[in-house]
């Protein structure tokens, strides 16, 4: 579609510390539209695939163990600007640095624990979804709220 779309997926440490509604709220609460949802346990090949970019880095190893370390909660959420409102939801990479009232700022503490991922551009949003998400998987929806959000 060429309506803008963000790939957002809560990494396995905000699955396994019962982040998952209260990360999902902010980005439903905002008015964003929810394309795609689910949950799970990624592949090596697939966290590679996805950090591709940052192969090189020190990091790299532990961050696609950290991936891989548990499942993961997909989604795919649209709207126009959404690739640069959800990173301003979640806030800096590293979590102390991030703003009081982002996702990162409010619940975590740790660049290595940092809860949450979001594309970092439009064309990342399409590729990082196409990568995560089957065609199927993906709702063609139109939600109640649209008119009440966008004039
Ligand atoms: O987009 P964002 O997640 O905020 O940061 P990136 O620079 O794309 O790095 C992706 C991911 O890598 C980050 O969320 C945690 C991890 N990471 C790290 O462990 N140590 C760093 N110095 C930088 C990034
Ligand atoms: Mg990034």
């Amino acid at each position: 579609s060429d309506v803008e779309q963000s790939y957002i997926m809560i990494k396995p440490d905000g699955v396994q510390r019962g982040l998952v509604g209260e990360i999902i709220s902010r980005f439903e609460k905002k008015g964003f539209l929810l394309k795609g949802l689910k949950l799970f346990q990624c592949p090596k090949e697939l966290a590679q695939e996805h950090y591709k970019d940052l192969k090189e880095r020190p990091f790299f190893p532990k961050l696609i163990d950290y991936i891989t370390s548990g499942p993961v909660i997909c989604m795919a959420w649209e709207g126009d600007g959404v690739v640069a409102s959800a990173r301003k939801l979640i806030g800096a990479t590293n979590p102390l640095q991030a703003e009081p009232g982002t996702i990162r700022g409010d619940l975590a503490v740790q660049t290595g624990r940092n809860v949450v991922h979001g594309s970092d551009s439009p064309d990342n949003g399409k590729r990082e979804i196409a990568l995560w998400f089957k065609e199927g998987e993906l709702a063609q929806w139109e939600s109640v709220q649209t008119p009440w959000l966008i004039e």
